[in-house]
């Protein structure tokens, strides 16, 4: 694997559900694999798990780990080529990139959208120049559009938690106060409709989601509808994606607390598992009480970013 950025590019979800369940069992059974191999790990946005368990997966591997806040400590980087660089940064990333890839194998890298403009957020302006001029095999680790390492870890716990073989499984915008980036819920949507599960969506109109990652899955404007005999409720606010309206590309169209998670909406579910990718904001997205309920698997989830990244590095390194 050289890229990893879309379910695509991981094959059969159920060798890879399988690799995920044997690691688990021993997550440093090829730590010889990553011997004397370096990851460089580049932030250039916040991160906790990300951040963590990746970096947990690279050590698993015996790989070196490099990290990086692009935004502490390293200069400013223009991204435009053509630009005069007459103003405060310092580097253009046409040369930062293939300077970073000299010193490791396999390079992460975390780049949120910026909402400036649709276009260069979904054409992956960031992350693309890094594939290309990187010399290495590129994990997104968040990028503006997609976040794949934590859809797969996704994918393991609905497989780990579910108690039928086809489960319903309910993503849900709930209201945030800051505007927030597409790429979880593009993600997750492009994982579930490849995976063998009952999948609906949930959301105010006006949040549809891009067609390349919501596909064919069902979308129900009536939240407590969709939630009806759900097994998994997978909760997420996310900024209006421009589908219908470009010009409200990145905007916060709702901020609607009915759509907040709580017991109300989760007393018509089949008594569902709570998600969400963290980190969350509660009383927002998700009461205390729902994300402290028995039924709340938001830790379990976040514990499997280590096996879905230990899994996708392993992949890496054996094509190296
Ligand atoms: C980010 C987002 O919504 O994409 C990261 C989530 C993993 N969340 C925030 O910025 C709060
Ligand atoms: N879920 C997730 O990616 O969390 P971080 O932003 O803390 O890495």
């Amino acid at each position: 694997m050289n890229v990893f950025q879309h379910v695509s590019d991981i094959g059969s979800l159920d060798v890879a559900l399988r690799e995920a369940f044997d690691i688990k069992r021993d997550r440093y059974q090829f730590q010889s694999l990553g011997k004397n191999k370096t990851a460089l790990l580049i932030f250039f946005n916040n991160s906790l798990r990300t951040r963590l368990s990746t970096q947990k997966a690279a050590l698993n591997l015996g790989m070196n780990v490099i990290v990086l806040d692009v935004n502490q400590g390293a200069w400013k980087l223009e991204t435009e080529r053509g630009v005069i660089m007459d103003g405060d940064k310092s580097e253009h990333l046409l040369e930062a990139i293939p300077v970073m890839g000299s010193y490791c194998d396999i390079i992460g890298v975390r780049s949120f959208a910026t909402f400036e403009n649709r276009r260069d957020d979904y054409e992956e302006k960031i992350l693309n120049q890094f594939i290309r001029y990187s010399g290495r095999p590129v994990f997104f680790m968040e990028s503006a559009t997609v976040h794949p390492l934590q859809a797969f870890a996704d994918l393991i716990t609905i497989e780990e938690y579910k108690t039928k073989p086809r489960p319903k499984v309910v993503l849900t915008w709930a209201p945030h106060p800051k505007a927030l980036p597409q790429a979880v819920p593009n993600s997750f949507a492009e994982w579930m409709n490849a995976a063998d599960v009952d999948f609906v969506v949930t959301h105010p109109e006006g949040y549809e989601l891009d067609p390349q990652f919501v596909g064919n899955a069902r979308v129900d404007y009536d939240q407590m509808h969709a939630f009806e005999h759900a097994d998994f409720i997978y909760a997420k606010n996310w900024s209006c994606p421009g589908v219908t309206r470009p010009e409200d590309y990145g905007k916060i169209l709702s901020t609607d607390r009915s759509w907040t998670v709580d017991a109300r909406h989760m007393a018509v579910t089949d008594n569902a598992r709570f998600m969400h990718c963290l980190p969350v904001r509660r009383n927002m997205i998700v009461t205390d009480d729902v994300i402290e309920s028995p039924n709340s698997i938001v830790i379990p989830e976040a514990a499997n970013r280590e096996i879905s990244a230990t899994v996708v590095l392993k992949r890496m390194l054996e094509a190296l």
